[in-house]
């Protein structure tokens, strides 16, 4: 595994990065001990693979955080996904370093507990965002919407798109991924309860893998024929689909919907592949999470539901039951909005 990472110095103010309404600082050094930073706070955050944009963004997020509140970002990761345990190098790394916030999204909700908690227990405060792992690993989950919404806005799409009725697949990101099984269980309870002529077919994984996607999408349209739809709840599968559907002979025939980020779909909306997906704001989230992160260190909160802490420009949040915090709603993209957006 190449081991990957990139830190910055938050308090030090270098280029300006615009996301939505949330502004990125960073300059790349690779040199020094996570603890050498000209702020007091050493947060890592640790995506599920690097290169992905929607981390990009995500992590731009939690980085402007930092720089608020003052501290050290630093960002590692592994090249690719598919490894359930291959975050857990990083982990560790960044424990032995005595990091004081560990920030994460799972791969699988258990094969980095142990990492996590051997962390916790040598003082690092562990919160996952996006992907949870199991609750006893972490202290805090920040979670981007209702995995109940997330389902739901994506089944009422692809149900819109193909006149409620006919074959479906999901093209998913990791087998193990904590985040998008929670919500194709929630989407195959939701197709069973309201849409009766619509049958999931299959469900193939990515693994969060550009080329990986492509070819599963390929695949899906040779084993399914008379397939209507396809649901792709992960940014990297539904602009890999996206990619494959806009030269093939089912653009337009086949619907495509998920979760996407704009920037990577807008081009796949604009020439009729696409008609609407859906997301929320990954630069939020990850802001939150850093800020959630934080409190954490600071001893403001400990995870408890109905513990308050100030997000810097989100404002007051609190904990919920099973220690989560809750970002907001899914938001759905089409042709009238996502000129309004640039992530
Ligand atoms: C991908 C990742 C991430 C997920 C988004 C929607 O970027 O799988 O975990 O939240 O898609």
């Amino acid at each position: 595994m190449k081991f990957q990472t990139r830190r910055v110095v938050a308090m030090a103010a270098a280029s300006l990065v615009a996301t939505v309404g949330l502004a990125a600082c960073g300059s790349d050094d690779d040199g020094g001990s996570a603890s050498d930073g000209g702020g007091d706070l050493a947060i890592t955050f640790l995506p599920k693979n690097l290169g992905n944009p929607y981390f990009d963004t995500s992590n731009a997020g939690g980085e402007k955080a930092i720089e608020e509140f003052g501290g050290t970002y630093e960002e590692v990761g592994p090249d690719s996904g598919d490894d359930p345990a291959g975050q857990v190098p990083f982990i560790n790394t960044a424990a032995q370093q005595g990091v004081n916030g560990l920030v994460v999204s799972a791969n699988d909700p258990e094969a980095i507990c142990d990492a996590l908690n051997e962390a916790r227990d040598a003082g690092v405060k562990v919160v996952t965002f996006d992907s949870d792992t199991n609750p006893d690993c972490r202290d805090l989950f920040i979670n981007q919407a209702t995995a109940e919404g997330i389902a739901k806005a994506q089944v009422d799409l692809i149900a819109e798109q193909i006149g409620d009725k006919g074959e479906v697949a999901v093209l998913s990101a990791a087998a193990n991924a904590t985040n998008q099984n929670a919500w194709i269980e929630l989407m195959e309870a939701e197709l069973e309860a309201n849409h009766p002529d619509i049958e999931l077919v299959d469900v193939v994984y990515g693994n969060d893998d550009d080329q990986t996607s492509f070819d599963k999408t390929a695949a899906l349209l040779q084993s399914h024929p008379d397939l209507a739809g396809i649901i792709s709840p992960t940014t990297v599968g539904i602009s890999a689909a996206a990619r494959y559907l806009s030269t093939s002979k089912a653009k337009g025939k086949v619907a495509l919907t998920g979760l996407g980020t704009p920037n990577q779909m807008r081009e796949y909306v604009k020439d009729g592949t696409v008609t609407a997906f859906a997301l929320w704001n990954p630069a939020d989230l990850g802001y939150l999470a850093a800020y959630a992160t934080q409190a954490l260190i600071d001893g403001d909160i400990t995870g408890e539901a109905g513990d308050t802490f100030e997000a810097g420009d989100l404002g007051e949040y609190t904990v919920e039951d099973g220690g989560s915090v809750l970002l907001g709603d899914p938001f759905v993209f089409n042709a009238d909005n996502i000129d309004d957006f640039d992530f």
